[in-house]
């Protein structure tokens, strides 16, 4: 009998729409061959139901999402509506909710990409960012006073706990221990005199309870230059929640494309639903060309399978998503190709395909 998931599928905006039923028809054709079924409640979120409505998700949605298995996000934000309110009325809160204190973000060179980087081997560039995902620098601790006048003045605070550094710092090294045995920090406690010598006292002191990961500590200016000079030294690097967005911006540069990175938000107890979703935003410049790249889309439901425990399922699609890179040339303008986004879809869906056939 089929295991059936009930997935809150929030496309959101712009090419949002256009990439999530890309890769519910890839997830649904690998979910057939490994009995799975996901049954899709799609929730329209976003910055046009804002214009509606006021709101991002109406009062009740968080209510609502929690009775889901887990959540599938394409891209939120849209001109008209500022940044902030989109963040902060629904992806934000949906990530502190249901404590999805980490945002795992691979970054991978996929066979059949060239890295816009000289020299980088196919398999160069392999490695884990474990962003911090609930606190750090986006916290609401702060205001503004004055406003309009000459003495207009705005305060942020950044939130460091020593509970949120150190489960984040947990999940880094734990993820280390299975992979590569090594974990870099990203910290900037030259210039951050508070909250980042804490975050460094942090990493070294959980350092002893994982003696056979060899931790090392990086500015993160340092650290930006070496994902680009040396990018082959990295395994897992564990950052704050906005060093971890920044950093992972440059990771998607260094793997091709941001069209193509993923990401998980992640509840590690599983109390809770977790959410799935690519790097990119909602690309309103190209929004509507039928021309965004669902990879990163399909890329994070493989990361959905992954988490729900279908490693087999999850491999499958990356092996799809690999034989399109790898054996065709049909690929969208961001990777330097012409495809659009069905072409790329219907691609990837006979290479799934293809697959079952062997
Ligand atoms: N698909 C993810 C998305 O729409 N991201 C918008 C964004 O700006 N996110 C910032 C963040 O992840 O903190």
């Amino acid at each position: 009998m089929d295991t059936t998931y009930r997935i809150a599928a929030i496309p959101g905006d712009g090419i949002g729409k256009e990439v999530m039923p890309a890769a519910q028809a890839v997830l649904d054709r690998v979910g057939g061959r490994f009995g799975i079924r996901f049954e899709w409640n799609e929730l329209e979120w976003s910055c046009e139901y804002y214009a509606r409505t006021g709101r991002m998700m109406p009062p009740d949605g968080l209510d609502r999402l929690r009775e889901f298995d887990q959540i599938f996000l394409g891209a939120v934000g849209y001109p008209g509506v500022p940044d902030h309110v989109s963040l902060w009325g629904l992806l934000i809160p949906i990530r502190r909710a249901f404590r999805q204190y980490i945002n795992l973000r691979p970054v991978t060179l996929l066979p059949g990409i060239d890295s816009p980087l000289r020299d980088v081997p196919a398999s160069g560039i392999d490695f884990v960012v474990v962003r911090e995902n609930n606190e750090g620098e986006y916290s609401e601790t702060g205001g503004r006073m004055y406003r309009g006048t000459p003495d207009e003045l705005a305060i942020q605070e950044s939130v460091f706990t020593r509970r949120g550094v150190e489960r984040a710092m947990r999940y880094a090294y734990g993820l280390a221990q299975g992979r590569g045995k090594r974990l870099a920090s990203a910290t900037k406690s030259n210039g951050i005199i508070h909250t980042m010598p804490f975050w460094d006292e942090i990493f070294r002191e959980l350092a002893g309870e994982y003696p056979d990961v060899v931790p090392s500590e990086y500015h993160i200016d340092a650290l930006a230059g070496l994902f680009v000079l040396d990018p082959a030294r990295f395994d897992v690097v564990v950052a704050s929640n906005l060093f971890g967005d920044i950093l992972t911006d440059l990771g998607a540069a260094i793997i091709g494309s941001i069209g193509i990175a993923p990401s998980g938000n992640i509840n590690p107890e599983g109390e809770f639903p977790s959410m799935f979703e690519p790097v990119h935003g909602s690309a309103p410049d190209i929004a509507g060309q039928r021309r965004a790249n669902p990879l990163g889309q399909v890329w994070a439901g493989a990361m959905m399978l992954d988490h729900l425990g279908h490693e087999d399922a999850a491999a499958a699609v990356m092996d799809g998503i690999s034989h399109v890179l790898a054996a065709t040339g049909v690929r969208t303008p961001d990777l330097g190709g012409t495809a659009s986004t069905q072409e790329v879809t219907d691609e990837l869906l006979a290479a799934v395909d293809r697959e079952v056939a062997r």
